[in-house]
Order: C-alpha cells, then sequence, then structure tokens
C-alpha cells in the first residue's frame, strides 16, 4: 500500500497518471498539520513490483513548492500579545509512505 501526501495542485495530474498505468487508487481530501491547509492523500494498494513505478510516478508528477505562511505566534513581551511570524516553507513534493499490508479483501 502507497500512501502519499500531496500537494491540491499535483493531485489531478497524479491520479491521471497512475490510473493510465493500471494502477487502482483512492483520493482522499485532508489538511497538513502545520500549514493548516488542504492537501491530498493518495491511497493506492499495489503489488510488490508495481512500487517502483508508482514511485516514479509520484516524483515525476509532484513539485516542490514554496509558500509564506503565519504560524507559530511568539509572545511580544505585551502581556497577552502575540504576533504570528511570516515562515517561508517548502512544501513536497509528496510525503509517501509503503506499507506492508496483511490482507486484502474484497467482499
Ligand atoms: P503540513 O503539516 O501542513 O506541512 C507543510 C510543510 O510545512 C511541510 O512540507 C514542511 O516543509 C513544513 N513543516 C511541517 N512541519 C513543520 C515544522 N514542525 N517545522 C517547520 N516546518 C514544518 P512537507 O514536509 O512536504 O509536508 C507536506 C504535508 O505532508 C504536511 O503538511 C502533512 O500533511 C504531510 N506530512 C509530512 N510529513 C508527515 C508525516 N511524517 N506524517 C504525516 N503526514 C506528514
Amino acid at each position: 500500500m502507497i500512501v502519499a501526501i500531496v500537494q491540491d495542485e499535483d493531485a489531478g495530474h497524479l491520479v491521471d497518471e497512475m490510473t493510465e498505468h493500471g494502477l487502482r487508487v483512492t483520493k482522499l481530501a485532508t489538511t497538513g498539520g502545520f500549514l493548516r491547509a488542504g492537501n491530498t492523500t493518495l491511497l493506492s494498494g499495489v503489488e510488490d513490483d508495481e512500487v517502483d513505478m508508482t514511485l516514479s510516478l509520484i516524483e515525476k508528477t509532484c513539485r516542490s513548492r514554496e509558500t509564506m505562511t503565519a504560524v507559530a505566534p511568539v509572545l511580544t513581551g505585551e502581556e497577552g500579545a502575540f504576533t504570528p511570524v511570516p515562515v517561508q516553507v517548502r512544501i513536497g513534493g509528496a510525503t509517501v509512505f509503503v506499507l506492508e499490508i496483511s490482507q486484502f479483501l474484497k467482499v
């Protein structure tokens, strides 16, 4: 099982590539814990000999991007006053987990 967290901008193209290569994929709308922004998580049950091809498709399709975000408010000194700090963040290409599946059933 490949679990790939990708940017929304890359998700449609990646799903197209995967299905064109005969892979099955489920697309979930997810939210990153750090940016609290939408991203996409793809679940794909693949055979062992399809793992490398799947990873290649992900690498080929998912771009790395930079974004500015205001996170981690810091105390300014004034009691109760917080100032969001702008931070530049590089996202992706993709965060990928390759999992062993003990059973696959369709019932
Ligand atoms: P977010 O959690 O929203 O993180 C977006 C980007 O912010 C990350 O990009 C990384 O560059 C940065 N970032 C995240 N946590 C940080 C921190 N504590 N300090 C500084 N910068 C931080 P990516 O690494 O490409 O991750 C993109 C998305 O993939 C994440 O969105 C999250 O939804 C998922 N993700 C990444 N690593 C994960 C993991 N180990 N487990 C589960 N999900 C993960």
